[in-house]
């Protein structure tokens, strides 16, 4: 990170791809975040291999985190993990259907953010499996807000459709 006086945040991103080389599409992603102005000491999960939720008619995922510190805003954070999807030839049509790449903003620190574009923690966070493992290589201990310890919810979380690869990012 260029800024030494703002105040940084910690902030946890989901990855997830099922089209067009998705282990290369998260390296890039990681890549791409890691050499992000505002964004700084950036560190990655293992890399799992997920059975999809939503159309059955669809590739396995490939899903992972990365956790990072960050002086950009939530919105501003939002902006540039939409480009990097977009970057990465993203298609939006059918809901939960494949996609190349897939950014989510599961924490912004301990913030509880509704908005039109933003909802934070990820709607999703408490019952996915694909998101919970990999948050949980990143901080055992964390605490989600409104929603309770991460220990807790991955008792709750079978780890079923979920494997964990050798490849790392
Ligand atoms: N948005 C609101 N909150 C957030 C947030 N915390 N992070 C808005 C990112 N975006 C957020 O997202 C639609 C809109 O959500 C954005 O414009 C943003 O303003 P999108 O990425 O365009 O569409 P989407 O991802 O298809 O929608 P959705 O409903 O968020 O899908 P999910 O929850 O991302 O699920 N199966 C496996 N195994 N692994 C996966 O990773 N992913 C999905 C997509 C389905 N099945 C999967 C996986
Ligand atoms: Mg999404």
């Amino acid at each position: 990170m260029s800024s030494t006086d703002s105040i940084t945040t910690q902030v946890f991103i989901g990855l997830g791809s099922n089209m067009k080389e998705p282990l290369a599409q998260l390296k890039g992603a990681v890549a791409a975040l890691r050499s992000s102005p505002g964004i700084g000491n950036v560190v990655c999960s293992s890399v799992y291999q997920t059975t999809p939720m939503g159309p059955a008619d669809q590739p396995d995922y490939i899903n992972a985190a990365v956790q990072f510190d960050t002086t950009l805003s939530p919105i501003q954070l939002l902006d540039r993990t939409q480009l990097i999807e977009n970057r990465a030839g993203r298609i939006r049509d059918r809901r939960w259907g494949p996609r190349s790449l897939d950014l989510d903003l599961l924490l912004y620190g301990q913030q509880i953010i509704n908005s039109l574009r933003l909802t934070v923690p990820h709607s999703g966070i408490a019952e996915r499996s694909f998101v919970l493992y990999p948050l949980a290589d990143l901080a055992p201990c964390l605490s989600i807000p409104g929603k309770g310890k991460l220990s807790d919810l991955l008792d709750r979380c079978p780890q079923l459709g979920i494997t964990r690869l050798q490849s790392s990012l």
